[in-house]
């Protein structure tokens, strides 16, 4: 079970731009990742497909900083910064927000582990990809800005996720090949993972990219559509 009223606004963005061209273009999204990729581009494919794109290389952590990747930020200055957007958006039962943003009640459900939450402060709000994941396969190149939008990227449902701090502590800042969350909610996992590594133009471990085909193929080839960040 998975509340996630941003995907809706997500899904109507992406129609939009399919509907802003030609219908004759319309017909032939996107399919291949090789070599050219815009920002804004809007890619059609399956998770299959998708995994197999990944580029695969070599990782390094030289250099990393957890506050490379400035969060949360509050973007729309509502006075809720990035955590607390996650935590509003996904809530099975709303909380009641106070000043400065100050969370009270609600319930959430943690897919990771199964586990029903009614307290904000026992829930993480985690990167999918994990911030040190993410310098090692790329981020290390990027600017401090587009760090900083990878670290709070609203944009895209399937980046951020309120979980329980434990199984978030759990997982921590490893990849597919070394952990996973609960057996019902591998393929959403490995969907989700592989469209952030997609729209951010990641690379993957050659360890990571064997876990990724061997845990796909136990996955429906559901289609992926996704909108490239850089
Ligand atoms: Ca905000
Ligand atoms: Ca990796």
């Amino acid at each position: 079970m998975r509340i996630r009223p941003v995907l809706s606004v997500a899904v109507a963005a992406a129609a939009a731009m399919v509907l802003a061209v030609p219908a004759h273009a319309a017909a032939a999204p996107a399919t291949s990742l090789g070599g050219h990729r815009a920002a804004g581009e809007v890619v059609a494919t399956t998770l299959y497909d998708a995994v197999d794109a990944l580029p695969v290389a070599d990782e390094d952590r030289t250099g990393y900083v957890r506050t490379a990747f400035r969060h949360w930020i509050d973007a729309d200055k509502d006075g809720c910064d990035t955590r607390k957007e996650v935590l509003k958006a996904e809530a099975v039962e709303p909380p009641a927000v106070g000043p400065n943003c100050t969370l009270t009640g609600g319930m959430w459900f943690s897919p990771y582990d199964d586990a029903v939450l009614q307290d904000a402060k026992l829930l993480d709000v985690d990167h999918v990809v994990p911030l040190a994941e993410a310098w090692d396969s790329g981020a290390s190149n990027w600017s401090a800005k587009e760090r900083e939008a990878y670290a709070n990227d609203l944009d895209e449902p399937r980046a951020l996720i309120a979980v329980s701090a434990r199984s978030n502590r759990a997982k921590a800042d490893k990849d597919v090949a070394d952990w996973l969350p609960t057996a019902g909610y591998r393929c959403t996992y490995v969907a989700d993972w592989t469209a952030v590594k997609t729209r951010w133009g990641l690379s993957v471990d050659q360890r990571e990219a064997d876990a990724l085909h061997r845990l796909a193929a136990d996955c429906p080839n559901e289609s992926l559509t996704v909108t490239l960040a850089r």
